[in-house]
């Protein structure tokens, strides 16, 4: 087994459906991830522990989901010096807004990369997290680069089907 050097957290494991959206872009990537559960307020303990151990255990960035007055990111960051980007979850009938807030507006000092909402920003966690180890791995940016090509050419195909459908 590779050494992990991403770690994935989530606040609960109803967050699992939503943050598979990171492990499957780094899947894609081929960058050995570890995925667990530690909440900032059910477990501060447990939270607190896999940040303090994080860059010891060889992560080198930490990707943190949660749901509701979603802490978890930035108390996650409160502990270590690891880039750690930020997954807003929709659980409660704010419909994510509060976990936006909570995990966006943090105090000058402690930075948290907030992504988008849901899916799109736990693949963009992925993703992110991606970039910032393939500073320093060319073969990671190879990759990069490829799914960049990979995005250009899904917009040229559908381009291209809306024309044979529009028939302009
Ligand atoms: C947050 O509360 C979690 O991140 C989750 O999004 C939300 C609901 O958790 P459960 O009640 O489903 O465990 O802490």
């Amino acid at each position: 087994m590779n050494t992990p050097l991403v770690g994935i957290i989530m606040g609960s494991d109803s967050d699992l459906k939503t943050m598979s959206g990171a492990s499957e872009m780094l899947e894609k990537f081929a960058v050995p991830y570890e995925i667990t559960v530690a909440s900032a307020h059910r477990s501060p303990a447990r939270a607190k522990k896999y940040a303090s151990s994080a860059r010891e255990r060889g992560l080198k960035v930490i990707i943190a989901g949660a749901g509701g007055a979603a802490h978890l990111a930035g108390s996650l960051a409160a502990e270590t010096t690891l880039p750690v980007i930020g997954v807003p979850i929709n659980a409660t009938p704010l419909n994510g807004l509060d976990a936006l807030l909570a995990t966006v507006q943090m105090p000058a000092g402690v930075p948290v990369a907030t992504m988008a909402l849901d899916q799109p920003g736990a693949r963009n966690a992925g993703i992110l997290a991606v970039q910032i180890l393939a500073v320093s791995d060319e073969n990671l940016n190879r990759k990069l680069d490829q799914y960049k090509t990979e995005l250009a050419q899904g917009v040229e195909d559908k381009a291209e089907r809306l024309k044979s459908r529009t028939r302009v």
